[in-house]
């Protein structure tokens, strides 16, 4: 038996367009995720939403289709602690792909090795309520302080609302930071306002990467343009060419109001990255530091 949608649910787009805006080689999607198939990867009894099928191969179709050669796949918290989907996936990509997945404190050296041996780069904290219930700081601590000794970062994902109540736990964690979604601003406030200069500051403070994603999730205005979101990326992008990072976020977990073409976000790249310079430090140079380093696009 498998579990029936969350009602509403939005499905990912089956015939993205074929993008006018032709990425360079060796892009890397870094934020992407795997849920299922559920029949064989069963979601986490705790998530906080069921989704639709979106498997290994549906994934390498698209990166295909986009001319994407690689993807970070980023376990999806309808997964849980349960890495299976998202290891197989990676394993599956024969070194086109890299991991980021959720673990428990308890987990052993073992565990973390053969992660690591599969192509895990980083564990994700989650702090938006909506997907997660809280885990204690000490818990987050702890598994902060096992990963660093693999070289491994954090992925961290909250709302731009509660980063002046998280920014200094964040600024104790003993291994690199790669945040979501610009730290999901809201874009209805201004660019220059002290909300988005305050993540941008603490951007600056530590050793801490930006996602230039999800225009589809934080725009009020809406696609094709998402143009209220532009000019939030673009800053992120001229003030952190060195430590920003693109993804697709396929597929698109949770979206209430549309499901974006991820062609169409393949053509916001030149929008938010101007030229072919910031456009190859952002999509080729960048993720390859991080998750392939020493190795050439
Ligand atoms: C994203 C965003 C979301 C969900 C997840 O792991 C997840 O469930 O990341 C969201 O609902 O905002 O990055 O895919």
């Amino acid at each position: 038996m498998t579990a029936p949608k969350t009602p509403g649910w939005l499905d990912w787009c089956a015939t993205p367009s074929t993008p006018d805006f032709r990425l360079p080689p060796g892009a890397v999607d870094a934020h992407c995720h795997v849920f299922g198939p559920q029949a064989e990867f069963p979601f986490a009894p705790e998530r906080k939403y069921t989704p639709c099928d979106a498997s290994k191969d549906q994934l390498f179709a698209l990166r295909d289709h986009l001319g994407v050669a690689r993807n970070v796949v980023v376990q999806a918290t309808c997964h849980g602690a349960d890495n299976s989907a998202m290891v197989d996936a990676v394993r599956a990509a024969g070194g086109r792909a890299r991991g980021v997945a959720t673990v428990r404190p308890g987990i052993g050296d073992a565990e973390l090795r053969e992660l690591d041996a599969a192509g895990v780069r980083g564990v994700r904290f989650n702090f938006v309520k909506r997907l997660v219930d809280a885990s204690p700081r000490e818990e987050l601590t702890a598994i902060a302080r096992r990963i660093a000794p693999l070289g491994w970062h954090v992925v961290l994902y909250f709302e731009a609302a509660d980063l002046p109540e998280l920014e200094d736990f964040f600024g104790t964690l003993p291994v690199p930071l790669v945040i979501d979604h610009m730290g999901r601003p809201d874009v209805t406030k201004p660019v220059h306002g002290a909300e988005f200069d305050r993540f941008l500051r603490f951007a600056g403070r530590h050793d801490v990467w930006v996602k230039v994603s999800c225009p589809e999730r934080l725009t009020v205005t809406g696609p094709p343009a998402y143009a209220d979101v532009v000019p939030f990326a673009r800053r992120v992008v001229a003030e952190f060419g060195d430590r920003v990072l693109w993804g697709t976020d396929w597929p698109h977990p949770n979206l209430k109001h549309h499901m974006p073409d991820d062609g169409l976000l393949v053509d916001h790249v030149p929008r938010i990255a101007e030229t072919p310079e910031a456009q190859r430090k952002l999509l080729v140079d960048n993720p390859m530091r991080l998750y392939w380093p020493g190795e050439t696009a």
